[in-house]
């Protein structure tokens, strides 16, 4: 163990010291889970079933796999993160081996040879224990549910459209078998299952807090460390190492680490260039923990200080985003924060003399707004807020080379993202602790990053 090393051990254990003091909220109970399937009824009619199904595992190469994630749905009913699961909800009880039930669970039972290559599995008593779900069959006694299924008036059913992928014979049989059986409804269904997932509880806004304030953590730690001579591909690996190191499973959405120019690209992933002559950095990365993720941009100089053009650009984003949290209230609709920043945007650009008055601009090509959950553009309707939302408030400025304007502010790519909670007669901005201001900004990055540390 050289000198080196255990410098290195220091300032990690140091490091992890630290976070470990944040708490960790309550995990969803099997109370949450039944509760939720509670409320679905309330909004079922009479005779009928709602059917959720598991996604497949999905092949990353050869015979190894992606890290599996749940069909969001079907979790949110069950907590179960298992492949080749059939969760039924039923509005009426029925009855199966002598038992009554409202939701029955189909599983794949306990395998020793499965166990030893892939894990653990639930089997059934498990799957009882994590959704309160009182009747848990083997998904090969399906055939005793299917009856049952052509008796009701309804059968409401989402489940996932995945091919080639890894489900397993019995499920696509059975779902092959419920199709064509029956007559199966979606429009209703989705639109329950926006109204529930876009209220959060307690114990979901619990969670998303938690994945928020990790999401954060990882990008105060980025700024940190970024430095002319780092990659994206560095940050990124900060970010996710204060993901894991703080608890998280993984990050919710492929992270953005964009430098000059990529900042532009509104879905780049590549994250393979080093920041050398790059001017800004635009970093939209969040944690997913238990299953939540939260959704965070940032936007920050290379070399830890704002120039001229970008602190303009970026103190008008700010504005804007400001003007758009300032529309997130009760009441008001999710238009009206499209407006407040597009409103902004579009004045301070003409104020700048970046575009005419009266002109049309591709500056800010997307939307500003969405809810934030299992998924990160997560389940909810886009209507009127209400208290129990979570969702992001996120305008941008993009400037790619070439573009018809003065060329110093070109390769400026600016977005800010913050996650609200909307409350009775309040909100509370989830990610505001992430400095946001350009000289709060400039402040954090004097500091040491984690990635100098490790020289
Ligand atoms: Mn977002």
């Amino acid at each position: 163990m050289n000198c080196h090393f255990i410098k290195l051990l220091l300032c990690i254990s140091a490091f992890l010291f630290t976070i470990t003091i944040l708490a960790q909220p309550k995990r969803l109970t099997k109370d949450f889970h039944k509760e939720r399937r509670e409320q679905l009824r309330n909004k079922m009619p009479e005779n009928s079933a709602a059917i959720f199904v598991s996604n497949p595992k999905q092949t990353r190469s050869a015979d190894t796999e992606h890290r599996y994630k749940q069909n969001t749905d079907l979790y949110y009913f069950s907590g179960i993160h298992e492949a080749n699961v059939i969760l039924l909800v039923f509005k009426n009880d029925v009855v199966i081996q002598n038992q009554k039930a409202k939701d029955v669970i189909l599983i794949s039972p306990k395998n020793a040879d499965e166990e030893l290559w892939h894990g653990l599995m639930l089997g059934e008593e498990g799957a009882k224990e994590k959704s309160g779900a009182t009747l848990v069959l083997p998904i090969q006694e399906f055939k005793k549910i299917n009856p049952l299924l052509a008796d009701l008036s309804h059968v409401y059913a989402s489940w996932p459209q995945f091919e080639n992928n890894e489900y397993n014979e019995d499920l696509i049989n059975i779902l092959n078998e419920i199709a064509t059986q029956n007559k199966i409804e979606n429009e209703e269904l989705e639109a329950w299952l926006h109204q529930l997932r876009g209220i959060k509880t307690e114990e979901e806004i619990g969670i998303l807090k938690h994945a928020i304030k990790i999401s954060g953590q990882g990008h105060i730690e980025a700024m940190k460390s970024i430095q002319p001579g780092v990659s994206e591909r560095q940050i990124q690996g900060v970010h996710e190492f204060i993901h894991r190191a703080m608890g998280a499973e993984d990050s919710g959405y492929l992270p953005i680490v964009g430098a000059g120019n990529n900042g532009c690209i509104l879905h780049y992933s590549s994250n393979d260039k080093d920041l050398i002559k790059d001017r800004l950095v635009l970093m939209d990365v969040g944690a997913e923990y238990q299953n939540y993720t939260g959704d965070i941009t940032r936007t920050v100089p290379t070399k830890g200080f704002f120039n001229q053009e970008e602190k303009q650009l970026y103190d008008l984003v700010l504005l804007a985003l400001d003007e758009g949290i300032k529309a997130v209230k009760k009441g008001n609709t999710f238009k009206d924060i499209d407006q407040a920043c597009r409103n902004t945007i579009h004045e301070g650009l003409i104020r700048l003399g970046i575009v005419k008055k009266g002109e049309n601009h591709p500056f800010f090509p997307h939307g500003v707004s969405h809810h934030l959950g299992l998924d990160v553009h997560d389940r909810g309707e886009y209507k009127t807020l209400k208290p129990g939302m979570v969702i992001t408030v996120e305008p941008g400025i993009y400037i790619p080379e070439n573009s018809p304007t003065d060329k110093k502010w070109w390769n400026i790519a600016i977005r800010i993202e913050d996650n609200i909670l909307i409350k009775e007669d309040k909100i509370e901005n989830l990610s505001e602790f992430v400095p946001r201001t350009s000289s709060d900004i400039e402040g954090v990055m004097k500091e040491k990053g984690i990635l100098q540390k490790l020289d």
